[in-house]
């Protein structure tokens, strides 16, 4: 192929690649193929804006050749979580996965298939891509609704605004004189890969950027010129607070206001504490956020005085119990000072900037031609067709999340398998068919996740490595990586570019991509063979040809990217703001809803028509916070995507996996950096390695998710894995609550050998 060009100094060949995790970016990767191996990376070194690689791309090599990957596939011979596995053939293991799936088919209805699609992989084809459309076929499954990473400001994006096309590129931080990283830390987290670059350009342009964030990050440490520690969960408070300066000292944006805006008046009243006898001062918030008065007062006069100013208010605070009033909260706050629709000012929200998906004018929503309440959803898959919307959510408006009572959160599935339809549950779930995801390690509350995956009748596992899931597995699958099969990726959250990931090397092993193993498992279960007899090529020209920003296939291919030029950087809600009589905004109102109708319809006091700063039973106010104390962190690794590169040398160097405690709280409890110290709560114990360090507030503990969940004998985590403390009820409007866990601290008990000495 002509994308293959040769390097006459090593005798390798370059193939372009790239990197597709779930991770905040989609790189490229140039990959020097010798022999049938490869050995070397380079990213992108083409022209600007370049796609780079970070560490974890870089260090691909050691996932991609690690003695752990799983070679062929397995049957389970011990019992479910034990980890007792032997070899089979692929036909063996084929077989058995279709048997059962025509086994609990017939006994219990498609309902009892549970799928459990990860996000292993982004891009456009494998992954869970076609699992799903096979499973839909066969006559549907039962799936999740609910999306860790956003939820919650997902469900607050379409409340206020009505859509998630709420973001700026990055570039048009340029124009900002104030930028706010509102539990934001991209700097490890990428966010598109190129907004490092354009954050310390605009701090090179002289924009003052505060770090809002119980923990001093890394993006703190480089970028912010003020960092403010605050208590997690209470971001609410603190937003009110500064809404309530603005509004005090008459500095919001009374024209913006009048014209483009409903319910301020509402908004207004919360503040002054009409209902509920509390004007949320300053001093008010200080007391809940530890966040002094007088740097609120500072921060709300200079946010609403430096015109443009983005608040970037970051998923992290939104994945909290009650996340979505923080994510409200933090919009209506861009709202009152007139930030949004203009060059270097920004609308928080969802925050998605390009997706060729959905371009073009936002169109108001007609309350009337809306989905009746009373009446089912349509939906592709056989057992969500016609099913009634849930009560709390948005059924009212397009483009968020699917409103279907068919679906369980995705932080109660596990509740849902045990309990199941008597326990209100849509459906009694038999199975699990799990396909890039280590669910038992990234969902809360694993223990829980441990109790369920045991109670099921079976279990398969699409997967790479032996994860903390797929010990729970009857099946396993050997999957192949994107090294050795072709995709394409398009950006993570809005960076106007796609990346094609052109197989570099064959499958090792007997592995083989999910794709390949529906195309197995087609005949086996009787059902069309329309999609399952295309190649890869054929596949991806099909995606392809859907998008309307890709002119030229086989350049993309070549390149291994396709940069899209725009003629100027991307400024949500432009349309809106310049002419608002042609271009409302896509919610019911047609204006940006402060107050919203559609929640006060709920009527659900945990979901005001007005953002509250809530409180919950894992508050650091509540009672269980006598017996545990702490507030858990759960923060994403800049060393690991998630669970994936777990075990990647290279990588372990850069940063060992610990527990950031304050010494504030190390010392009372006689512990010392580097340590090794229990964290728990009443849903498990993890044991982990201590670090000491005035990086964290005190009261808050971090554990970064994603360590490999692995219990000894008496339940103790020895893997550290964060989600063995958290908690698995969502928020109201389905926020995940990964940063909403109390828990207490103590040193890891002595060994034997230690006790001796
Ligand atoms: N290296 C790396 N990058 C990733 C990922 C990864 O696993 N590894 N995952 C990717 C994915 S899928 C996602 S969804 C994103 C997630 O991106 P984010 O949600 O932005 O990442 P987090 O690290 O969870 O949270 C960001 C910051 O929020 C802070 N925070 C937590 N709770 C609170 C709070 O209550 N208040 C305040 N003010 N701050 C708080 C944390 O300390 C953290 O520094 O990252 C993506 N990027
Ligand atoms: N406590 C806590 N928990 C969290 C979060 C948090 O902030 N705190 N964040 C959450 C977020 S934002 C997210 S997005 C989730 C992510 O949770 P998951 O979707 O479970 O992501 P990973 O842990 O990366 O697991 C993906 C798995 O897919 C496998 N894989 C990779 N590529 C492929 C492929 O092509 N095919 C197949 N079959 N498998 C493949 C990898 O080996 C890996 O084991 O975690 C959530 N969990
Ligand atoms: S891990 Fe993510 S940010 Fe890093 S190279 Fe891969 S795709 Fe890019
Ligand atoms: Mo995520």
């Amino acid at each position: 192929m002509t994308y293959l060009q040769p390097t006459p100094e090593s005798g390798a060949t370059i193939v372009n690649t790239g990197c597709c995790h779930d991770c905040g970016g989609r790189c490229l990767l140039k990959a020097h193929v010798r022999d049938g191996r490869i050995i070397r990376f380079e990213s992108d070194t083409g022209a600007a804006p370049q796609i780079r690689a970070c560490a974890r791309g870089r260090a691909y090599r050691q996932r991609l050749y690690s003695s752990e990957r799983l070679h062929y596939p397995m049957r389970r011979v011990g019992a479910r979580g034990e980890g007792k596995f032997e070899r089979i053939t692929w036909d063996q293991a084929l077989d058995a996965v279709a048997e059962q799936l025509q086994r609990i088919k017939g006994a219990y209805g498609n309902s009892a298939i549970l799928y459990l699609p990860g996000a292993g992989n982004q891009g456009m084809l494998h992954g869970p891509t076609a699992p799903g459309m096979l499973l839909q076929q066969f006559g549907g499954f039962t799936r999740y609704w609910g999306v860790p990473s956003y939820e919650g400001a997902l469900f607050a994006s379409m409340a206020t605004y009505g859509t998630i096309r709420t973001g700026h590129s990055r570039d048009d931080l340029m124009n900002s004189r104030m930028i706010l990283l509102w539990g934001w830390n991209p700097a490890n987290t990428i966010w598109d890969p190129e907004t490092s670059l354009w954050v310390a350009k605009a701090r090179e342009n002289g924009a003052r950027i505060v770090a809002v964030d119980p923990r001093y990050t890394d993006s703190a440490a480089t970028f912010a010129d003020q960092w403010i520690p605050i208590r997690p969960g209470t971001d609410g408070a603190m937003l009110a607070a500064m809404a309530y300066v603005i509004v005090n000292e008459g500095l919001y944006d009374k024209a913006f206001i009048e014209k483009h805006t409903v319910g301020f008046e509402s908004y207004k009243a919360y503040l002054l504490g009409t209902d509920d006898g509390t004007l949320k001062t300053p001093v008010w918030a200080e007391a809940i956020t530890r966040v002094p008065a007088a740097t609120i007062v500072e921060l709300a006069r200079a946010y609403a005085t430096h015109k443009p100013a983005a608040l970037i208010a970051g998923w992290g605070p939104a994945r909290t119990a009650m996340g979505e009033q923080y994510s409200r909260a933090a919009a209506v706050l861009c709202a009152i000072t007139g930030n949004i629709g203009i060059p270097g000012g920004y609308a928080g929200g969802f925050m998605r900037a390009y997706s060729s998906r959905e371009t073009g004018h936002l169109v108001k929503k007609d309350p009337n031609a809306t989905i009746d309440k009373s009446k089912g959803i349509p939906s592709a898959n056989p057992v969500e067709n016609g099913a009634l919307p849930r009560p709390d959510s948005l059924f009212k408006l397009s483009g968020g999340t699917n409103a279907t009572s068919a679906r369980i959160h995705q932080s109660r599935i596990w509740d849902a398998i045990l309990r199941g339809r008597a326990g209100g549950y849509p459906a009694d779930l038999k199975m699990a068919y799990i396909v890039a995801s280590n669910c038992l390690n990234q969902y809360p509350n694993s223990n829980r996740g441990a109790r369920a995956l045991r109670a099921l009748e079976f279990v398969v596992v699409h997967e790479q490595f032996m994860t903390a899931t797929a010990r729970f597995a009857d099946i396993v699958l050997p999957v192949n990586t994107f090294m050795e099969r072709s995709d394409i990726a398009p950006p993570w959250l809005g960076s106007p570019y796609y990346i094609y990931l052109n197989k570099a090397v064959d499958s090792l092993y007997e592995s083989k991509s999910d794709l390949e193993i529906c195309r197995a498992l087609a005949p086996r279960l009787g059902v069309g063979q329309d999609f399952f007899t295309l190649s890869e090529d054929q596949i991806l020209r099909m995606f392809v040809s859907r998008r309307k920003d890709i002119p030229d296939y086989e350049a993309m291919q070549r390149d291994g990217v396709l940069k899209i030029q725009l003629p100027e950087p991307i400024v949500a809600f432009k349309e809106q703001i310049a002419a608002p009589e042609r271009h409302p905004f896509p919610t019911l109102s047609g204006k940006i809803e402060i107050a919203c109708d559609h929640l006060a319809e709920m009527n659900n006091p945990r979901i005001p028509a007005v953002p509250k700063y809530l409180g919950h039973e894992e508050h650091y106010d509540a009672p269980l916070a006598r017996k545990y104390p702490l507030q858990l962190l759960t923060a994403h690794s800049k060393i690991r995507t998630h669970s994936t590169l777990e075990r990647v040398p290279w990588l372990q160097d850069l940063e060992t996996q610990g527990a950031w405690i304050h010494p504030a709280d190390a010392d009372p409890r006689n512990i010392d950096d580097g340590d090794l110290i229990d964290i728990f709560n009443h849903r498990g114990r993890i044991r982990i390695t201590a670090k000491v360090t005035e990086r964290i507030m005190p009261g808050v503990v971090n554990v970064c998710q994603g360590a490999w969940y692995t219990p000894d004998a008496d339940g103790v985590d020895l893997g550290g894995c964060a989600n063995t403390l958290t908690n698995d009820h969502p928020s109201p409007g389905g926020a995940f609550p990964m940063n909403s866990a109390l828990v207490q601290v103590e040193r890891a008990p002595q060994r034997p050998e230690e006790k001796k000495a």
